[in-house]
């Protein structure tokens, strides 16, 4: 007998979703798509290396240490410059940023340069990479903003509001691309037996509340007494509430609010007396993991205000994050402005 399915399958490769997200702009010229294209091609290059780890000579540290004073591994490095040459040429970019440099990245002059940014951590969570944990990419455009020959800062240090999209991949279990270009965010899982993402996770909306938070505890003697007592109430038993709440801590940025935009919870990296402004980077990571996580209905706050209107002031300026489901962004603001 034969069984006919009750709906169509439908596949979704992420190419396809890409192309079919290109015509809702009437004018668009396919460039945009271009990038994302290009960005998914160096997902796979890097997880191709990524997957590898430990059993060739890719684990371990470089030499060299990054503008913020960590140690480059040698996947942060390959990921850098996997991503770089796998952008440079494609014409659409006028310049780069990325976490592992300290100065803007110019598009060789042997190459067109087009109207876009792009702004990247190339390897977020490095230090998890010799255990084998969850580790990810992060990206971030903008639309050029200089009518001078040679783009500039201005081009890069632009609010996270003015950014036209953004994204993240997952080099976890599986492969993950999941993105957002104001339409919803998306989420693709590789499928290596025909080498293309398939749609997996469309649409993810982040629970309004819930019951995970995440946080490095080790940090608590040095946060404000908010942040501290914030902490205590996520753990006191209260059943109307939920708590206590769970703890989850991978300590990858990216994997921690990827787990958080699709459980919901809460996710903080405060400053402390010894890091006022914390550890996270605001123009690689804050900036589009909260254009993300409020595109899905959640919100992003550094304690004073909504992280994505932070006017910033350097590439590589660090910045308090406080990110997850709506209403748990609101109990800690609560908490920090010293409400409760
Ligand atoms: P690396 O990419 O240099 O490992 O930075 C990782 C990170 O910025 C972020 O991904 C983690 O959540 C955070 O640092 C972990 O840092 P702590 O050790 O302070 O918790």
């Amino acid at each position: 007998m034969t069984t006919q399915p009750s709906s169509p399958l439908k596949f979704m490769t992420l190419e396809r979703h890409i192309i079919e997200g290109e015509h809702l702009h009437p004018g668009a010229t396919g460039q945009y798509s271009a990038l994302l294209h290009g960005l998914s091609l160096a997902a796979k290059l890097v997880w191709r290396e990524v997957s590898k780890a430990g059993l060739v000579n890719v684990l371990g540290t470089t030499d060299r240490m990054n503008i913020s004073g960590d140690v480059v591994r040698k996947l942060d490095e390959f990921a850098d410059q996997t991503i770089y040459r796998m952008m440079d040429h494609l014409g659409h970019l006028c310049v780069m940023a990325s976490e592992e440099n300290e100065d803007l990245l110019h598009i060789p002059e042997a190459y067109p340069s087009g109207k876009y940014v792009l702004l990247y951590d190339p390897l977020d969570g490095s230090s998890n990479i010799d255990a084998n944990v969850t580790i990810g990419s992060i990206f971030s455009l903008y639309q050029r903003v200089t009518a001078e020959k040679k783009p500039g800062l201005p081009d890069v240090l632009q609010p996270g509001n003015r950014q036209i999209g953004a994204g993240y991949i997952l080099y976890g279990p599986s492969l993950m691309f999941v993105y957002c270009t104001g339409h919803g965010v998306h989420g693709f899982t590789f499928d290596p037996s025909v080498g293309e993402f398939l749609l997996s996770h469309e649409n993810i909306r982040i629970p309004a509340r819930g019951s995970i938070y995440s946080m490095n505890e080790g940090n608590y003697g040095r946060w404000n007494s908010g942040m501290q007592r914030y902490a205590r109430w996520l753990k006191e038993p209260d059943e109307p509430t939920g708590r206590p709440y769970s703890s989850r801590y991978i300590g990858s940025l990216v994997a921690d609010v990827h787990r958080t935009l699709l459980y919901g919870g809460m996710y903080c990296y405060p400053g402390d007396s010894k890091h006022p402004d914390g550890k996270l980077r605001l123009m690689y990571e804050n900036n589009p993991l909260a254009y993300i996580v409020e595109q899905a209905g959640g919100g992003a706050i550094n304690g004073r205000q909504r992280i994505l209107d932070v006017v910033p002031n350097s590439l590589h300026e660090r910045s308090p994050l406080f990110i997850g489901s709506a209403e748990e962004v609101k109990i800690v603001q609560e908490f920090l402005e010293g409400k409760r």
